[in-house]
């Protein structure tokens, strides 16, 4: 059976990029909600209902499990939505809190996320529940999902936009950065050389499919037929695919419009 996987737009390719170097033998049903991106400006109630629609869909898939590949997601319909049904569901928050704090030689963390994501606090909080002593900073970047899903990932306008948003976490001097929301491994380039080689870059996608892989061997469900990707989008599939093939590596199944 496959793994659920949901993001808002084309962020959670960081995280399926993750789980095909760590678990290429994985199935993958990928749902974007492209319709209803951004996620970052969304109320807790309307993240928990477009949640709920899309893991009713995912488990109409056969998956056997749902990761939320997306932080907003993953901060704030998480919890409620685990409740509602028995499938396993792995987020982000906690995997990156332990990566951030693994990497972190003076427990300066800084967070880019959305602004939902940022309100929610929940970062903030997985961090200080594994290490109360550590000094959090969080910045929410409100442009930068729509820039990116507009194509921009090198245009003076990203790094306008980054620009103003990291001044504060380099003026406070963090020396560990959490991409907060899977769509910023798509700007590492830009956000490394803004922060310069003092500041580790975090990408919470990477200790999550540790996780799951952990997760799937515990409970028995490895796969161990021969694997498939499925993409499906609630918006416009021509536009999801060509996004996708500038920012992701390997061929894609074309999306499919739910
Ligand atoms: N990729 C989502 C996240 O990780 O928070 C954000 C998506 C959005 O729509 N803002």
């Amino acid at each position: 059976r496959p793994i659920g996987l949901f993001d808002s737009g084309v962020g959670g390719l960081t995280v399926l990029a993750q789980i095909v170097r760590l678990l290429p033998h994985e199935s993958i049903v990928y749902f974007a909600d492209t319709l209803n991106l951004p996620y970052g400006d969304k109320t807790p109630a309307e993240l928990i209902a477009l949640g709920d629609r899309i893991i009713r869909f995912l488990l109409a898939q056969g998956v056997k499990c749902v990761v939320f590949a997306c932080n907003t997601s993953s901060s704030i319909s998480l919890e409620v939505l685990q409740q509602r049904y028995p499938v396993p569901m792995l987020g982000l928050l906690q995997a990156g809190a332990r990566l951030a704090l693994k990497s972190s030689r003076r427990g300066r963390i800084g967070i880019l996320a959305t602004a939902a994501t940022v309100k929610s606090g929940a970062y903030e909080k997985a961090i200080k529940d594994l290490c109360p002593q550590a000094q959090v900073f969080s910045q929410a970047a409100p442009r930068l999902v729509p820039l990116i899903e507009s194509g921009e990932i090198d245009t003076p306008e990203a790094e306008a936009a980054l620009r103003e948003y990291l001044t504060p976490l380099k003026e406070a001097g963090i020396d560990t950065l959490i991409f907060g929301c899977t769509h910023y491994p798509f700007l590492a380039p830009l956000i490394s050389s803004f922060m310069g080689p003092g500041v580790a870059l975090v990408d919470p996608a990477v200790a999550v499919v540790e996780e799951l892989k952990e997760l799937l061997s515990q409970k028995g469900l490895l796969a161990n037929s021969t694997p498939f990707h499925r993409i499906f989008v609630s918006g416009d599939p021509e536009s999801f695919d060509r996004l996708a093939r500038r920012l992701y590596p390997d061929p894609l199944p074309p999306a499919v419009r739910v």
